[in-house]
């Protein structure tokens, strides 16, 4: 760390970096977290440039080119861990080149594995979850040469080089982060590259915009790891979600308004007030959101009271809800702490239908007692539902159950090396059933061939999986010219059709279009 003795704030040379996950990818999003972070720093005096990596697609050799041209007090970026390669690269080339820069990393690449992370980086400071007002603290502490251990929620090296863990923050109140600006960002190069189309039109595309109702989730399940893990389940209240959605409307001209939460609605009396306050305030916008399969049964709703609440999200705009089985089997849904019953599955997608609302869903393979017969037994949820799922893998994520279970039973032995392998859940990063890679495969296929010919989509084995929205994207956003990824699939998905009430699988973007509501992750 470099002090920098008062330096005044607005003589304070800061960049903000963008990662690009996808390389090469059809579909572009709006950085919510980033710009969370950068709002709040302008918002308390501090200028800053931004490199937006990733909607310019800049290559490794642009960005180190542009690194050791530009002289900064601090370089601060954040994405998720499976860019942490990446992330390693991009700290320890800035800090070869500008060693007198101070190194900020945030979000769940450094945050929910600090210690391994400083081991491998020489990053100054990580930021551990919610990351506007620690990050400003830790800068704020710097430019005042004031110890970093005051500041909570961080970890750090001190002079021994020991790893310093600070007291945890508490949980921001959540209507008091200021509303997200945009004026960072080149905005319409954004709109040109995320997909989303009119419901009912194939080509004419919506202005869409990312918009946070809520942080965190109020559940646990032991595949996930999301950077609010540990700050209790927090939703906006609907006039600042409303205020937010009006300046979009007024400002950016967005027409559809994706609500990127862990959950949006942990309840249907929840979404219908939401919905009831979009009504209310007479905009007319279409949106998406997060919600669980247990939306309508947690609550144990009438089959009427059903139907009225996802007919109230259709008016209000709603055209798309994400939701996700995981698995069919009980057994496994234990496992995932998930507490979900499988049966409320088909029902909540047909209500959903009903009302006119598109299912997005998705299913993972691969936790340790998983066998031919639990994975046709989500398939068969799959087939009563009449509904094709995003197909992924388990992947242990940092800061998880399964991810110390990986580790206690000799499936990650370096968690460095293990860290720089993985990809995404479309691929098997790490198979921890008594199945081979083969026998895995050859269930799922197995199962994703009976769907296919029930909803008549015309896939083929090899777009079961991954289309070719994954394959354009090339290298994983890992230092150039290194590929994690094991083989490319061959892919011509010609002529795929599709099924009018899923857009949860993967389509090709080339073939045809998107409906609205499509978000792939
Ligand atoms: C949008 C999204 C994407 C987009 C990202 C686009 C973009 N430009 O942001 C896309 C579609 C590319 C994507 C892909 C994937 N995603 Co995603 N995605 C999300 C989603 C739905 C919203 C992210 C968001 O905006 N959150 C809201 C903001 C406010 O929170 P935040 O980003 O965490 O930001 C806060 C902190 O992290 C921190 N912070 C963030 N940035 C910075 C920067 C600095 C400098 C600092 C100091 C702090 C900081 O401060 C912020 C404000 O408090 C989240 C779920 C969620 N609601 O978070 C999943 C989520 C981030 N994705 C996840 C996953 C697993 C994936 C995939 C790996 C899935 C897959 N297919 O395998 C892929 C990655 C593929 C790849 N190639 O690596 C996980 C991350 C798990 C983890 N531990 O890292 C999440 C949490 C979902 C989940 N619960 O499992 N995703
Ligand atoms: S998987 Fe979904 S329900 Fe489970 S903890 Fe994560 S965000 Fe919450």
């Amino acid at each position: 760390m470099n002090g920098l003795n008062n330096k005044p704030k607005k003589d304070v040379k800061i960049l903000f970096v963008n990662c690009c996950l996808r390389k090469n990818a059809n579909t572009k999003l709006l950085p919510v977290g980033l710009g969370y972070v950068m709002t709040y720093f302008k918002q308390n005096g501090y200028d800053f440039s931004l490199l937006d990596i990733d909607i310019n697609e800049y290559s490794d050799s642009y960005v180190e080119k542009y690194i050791s041209e530009n002289e900064f007090d601090f370089v601060l970026l954040g994405t998720i861990v499976t860019h942490y390669k990446w992330v390693k690269w991009f700290v320890n080339m800035t800090k070869r080149t500008q060693p007198n820069t101070n190194i900020i990393v945030g979000n769940s690449v450094a945050g929910s594995l600090p210690k391994v992370f400083l081991e491998h980086a020489a990053a100054d400071v990580v930021v551990i979850g919610e990351g506007e007002i620690t990050a400003l603290a830790a800068v704020d502490a710097i430019r005042e040469n004031k110890k970093l251990d005051t500041v909570e929620g961080i970890a750090f090296k001190d002079e021994n080089k020991n790893i310093i863990e600070t007291a945890p923050r508490k949980a921001s109140m959540i209507d008091e982060i200021p509303m997200i600006s945009w004026e960072f960002f080149d905005v319409e190069k954004y709109f040109d590259k995320s997909a989303t189309y009119f419901p009912g039109s194939k080509t004419k595309r919506m202005r869409s915009i990312p918009v946070a109702t809520a942080r965190g989730c109020a559940f646990k399940c032991t595949f996930c790891h999301y950077v609010f893990w540990n700050d209790p389940y927090r939703n906006r209240s609907p006039q600042s979600v409303i205020a937010e959605i009006k300046r979009n409307i007024e400002q950016y001209n967005a027409e559809y308004m994706q609500f990127w939460d862990d959950l949006s609605f942990a309840s249907a009396r929840q979404a219908e007030k939401l919905a009831d306050e979009i009504i209310a305030s007479g905009l007319k916008f279409y949106w998406n959101a997060s919600v669980r399969v247990d939306l309508f049964s947690r609550s144990k709703l009438s089959a009427e009271r059903k139907l009225e609440v996802a007919e109230k999200m259709k008016k209000s705009g709603c055209v798309a809800v994400g939701f996700s089985l995981e698995s069919g089997n009980k057994e496994i849904l234990k496992m995932m702490n998930k507490e979900i019953e499988p049966e409320a599955f088909a029902d909540t997608i047909s209500v959903f239908k009903k009302a006119g609302i598109v299912t997005n869903t998705s299913v993972v393979f691969g936790y340790p007692i998983e066998t031919r017969e639990t994975i046709q037994e989500t398939f068969d949820q799959c087939l009563k539902a009449r509904v094709y799922p995003s197909i992924g893998f388990l992947l242990p994520l940092p800061y998880t159950v399964m991810y110390d279970y990986a580790k206690a039973n000799g499936f990650i032995t370096d968690e460095d090396k293990f860290l720089d392998s993985i990809t995404e859940r479309q691929d098997i990063c790490v198979n921890m059933t008594k199945m081979s890679e083969k026998e895995i495969m050859d269930e799922i296929k197995n199962g994703a061939k009976q769907l296919n010919e029930l909803l008549k989509l015309n896939l083929t084995e090899d777009t079961y999986i991954r289309t070719k929205r994954y394959q354009n994207d090339s290298g994983m956003g890992l230092p150039d010219g290194k590929n994690n990824k094991k083989k490319k699939l061959p892919l011509d998905p010609d002529n795929i059709s599709r099924n009018e009430n899923d857009v949860s699988f993967n389509y090709s973007e080339t073939e045809f279009e998107l409906d609205a509501g499509e978000i792939e992750v």
